[in-house]
């Protein structure tokens, strides 16, 4: 059986305040134009477009003290928090459609105290090039976009550590990246160190995406919360041109959707943030176009063939 979802509501948050690169404020825009509502609602979902947050303007200043525009990425995830908690509150699916990637900070940070009031276990898993567990002193360019798994496991500033409260958001234990490839000197230690659990791009290569998946969905149940952040970088560059980050040596089209099918599997999706998708980058939207596809499978559009 297919996973009965709740009705989604995707909530757009077109800001590249944690980003190196301007361009990431076009990603919620560029999935609508490619269909995604569309898309979900031909599976027999119902879909609710929130439209856009509002939030400060770019400044596009230099770093101060490590951090570039902290005071800005803190009024956008406050602005993201509040609108996931309340889709979650009236039982919806929240879609955070970014921007980048230091809004999953706002999303997580939502959806964990939702977990925590309603006593079910939470697994988040981050796909990503990059493992984003930077902090202000071991960070090469201060863009926040590089600290969202830091900054929840308590690693940074108090306005952002203590978005949802006063301890942190989650353990690291809670967290599974899968397809890293890209991690910074400091930030190698401190995520040996926090004990994250990595699925990097050699360990995909070695054993397949399959048992990596199967691994990295172990002890996922349909009790579990399971949140889904999906940086579009995750990708190779050859298929997903689109984002300010490129790195080469990602999952190819076919190694990502079986990621996203043995996801939908698991029938426990209980949110997602698409994010660091950048139309300025990209060409005719076909990185919109192919992060469509794969959210669809993400909401199980295989598993029909396969009752
Ligand atoms: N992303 N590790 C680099 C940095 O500047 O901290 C890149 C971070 C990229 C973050 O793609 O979400
Ligand atoms: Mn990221
Ligand atoms: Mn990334
Ligand atoms: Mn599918």
């Amino acid at each position: 059986m297919p996973q009965r979802f709740p009705p989604v509501a995707l909530i757009g948050a077109p800001t590249d305040i944690g980003a190196g690169h301007r361009g990431a404020s076009m990603g919620p825009e560029a999935l609508r134009v490619a269909g995604l509502a569309q898309a979900l609602r031909e599976r027999g979902i119902d879909v609710v477009d929130r439209g856009n947050l509002s939030g400060p303007l770019n400044p596009w200043l230099p770093p101060v003290d490590g951090y570039r525009h902290l005071t800005e990425v803190t009024a956008w995830n406050r602005a993201v928090m509040t609108a996931v908690r309340a889709e979650l509150g009236a039982g919806h699916l929240p879609v955070l459609l970014g921007g980048d990637h230091s809004l999953a900070l706002g999303s997580i940070t939502a959806v964990a105290g939702h977990c925590r009031e309603r006593g079910r276990k939470l697994v988040v898993l981050w796909f990503d090039a990059h493992a984003d567990f930077n902090t202000s002193t071991i960070t090469p360019s201060g863009n926040v976009h590089g600290m969202p798994v830091a900054c929840l496991c308590g690693y940074g500033p108090r306005e952002l550590t203590e978005l949802g409260g006063s301890s942190p958001a989650i353990t690291p234990d809670r967290i599974r990246q899968i397809g890293i490839r890209s991690v910074d000197a400091g930030e190698k230690r401190l995520v040996r160190d926090a004990g994250l659990d990595i699925y990097d791009m050699r360990y995909i290569d070695e054993i397949g995406m399959r048992r990596t998946m199967e691994e990295a969905l172990e002890g996922i149940d349909e009790d579990t919360h399971l949140h889904v952040s999906f940086d579009v970088d995750f990708l190779d560059p050859e298929i997903a041109p689109g984002v300010g980050t490129t790195i080469p040596g990602g999952p190819n089209y076919r190694e990502a959707q079986l990621a996203m099918e043995m996801i939908a599997d698991r029938r426990c999706l209980g949110s997602l943030d698409i994010v660091e998708l950048n139309p300025a980058f990209d060409v005719r939207n076909r990185t919109a176009v192919l992060t469509v596809d794969l959210v669809e499978s993400l909401f199980g559009k295989s598993t029909l063939m396969r009752d």
